[in-house]
């Protein structure tokens, strides 16, 4: 594989290109149980579309130096919000991943960042959405799942592939993206690559 494309602590490959998008960075979601033991849940691949990027942000952060980019909290504030595509490819490395543990972990997860970028009456809003992933998917280890952002704020999720469903909403858009580059990522590591890389993007 090529350089920067394999989580290293699961060994998990992400190809550098998907559907045209571009590899920014890999890291690995974990979780613990009981405040104690540690599972690695999924490795995930975060991919933006280069053209999408310079378009929307190239002429705004024209002046700053490539490390300023690398600082800049408005940066990746401006790459949540703006209509950039992009895809975050998660790969299921735990091996008894139940939807019933996915609901409550989206619900966590998901649920914390649409309160703090909706307000307080995204409640229901989460419980619709969370009611759509049906017990018939299986999610069994090396599961594919992507999360992609379309043109327009629009969220798809395909699963092995298969789409499941989409949503117009920049709101969950943003809460998504949130959880791999925004303030208090899953890995910090993987946004430090991310947006390194979308400033060499910038200043390419
Ligand atoms: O089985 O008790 C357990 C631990 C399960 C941890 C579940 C974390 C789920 C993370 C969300 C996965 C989304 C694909
Ligand atoms: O890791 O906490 C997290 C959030 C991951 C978002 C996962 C969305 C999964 C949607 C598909 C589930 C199908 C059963
Ligand atoms: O962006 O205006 C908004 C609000 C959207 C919140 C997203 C929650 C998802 C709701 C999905 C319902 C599907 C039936």
């Amino acid at each position: 594989a090529a350089p920067g494309s394999v989580e290293p602590r699961t060994g998990a490959a992400f190809p550098t290109e998907a559907a045209g998008r571009r590899l920014l960075g890999v890291g690995l979601r974990r979780t613990s149980v009981l405040g104690l033991k540690s599972i690695d849940v999924y490795a995930f691949g975060v991919y933006a579309d280069g053209d999408d990027l310079k378009q929307q942000l190239e002429e705004k952060y024209r002046k700053f130096s490539a490390s300023e980019l690398k600082g800049s909290a408005e940066l990746i504030n401006d790459v949540l919000e703006q209509d950039i595509r992009m895809t975050v490819k998660l790969q299921i490395v735990y091996g008894r991943l139940s939807i019933r543990s996915v609901r409550s972990a989206f619900e966590k997860s998901v649920g914390s960042r649409l309160q703090k970028f909706g307000g307080q009456d995204t409640k229901e809003l989460l419980q619709s959405f969370v009611a759509l992933f049906k017990d018939e998917y299986k999610l069994p280890k090396g599961s594919v799942i992507e999360l992609s952002r379309e043109s327009n704020h629009v969220l798809k999720i395909s699963i092995e592939g298969e789409e499941v469903g989409s949503i117009q909403s920049n709101l969950l858009c943003r809460s998504i993206l949130d959880l791999y580059i925004g303030d208090d990522p899953f890995d910090k590591n993987a946004k430090d690559n991310v947006q390194e890389n979308i400033a060499s993007i910038l200043k390419s």
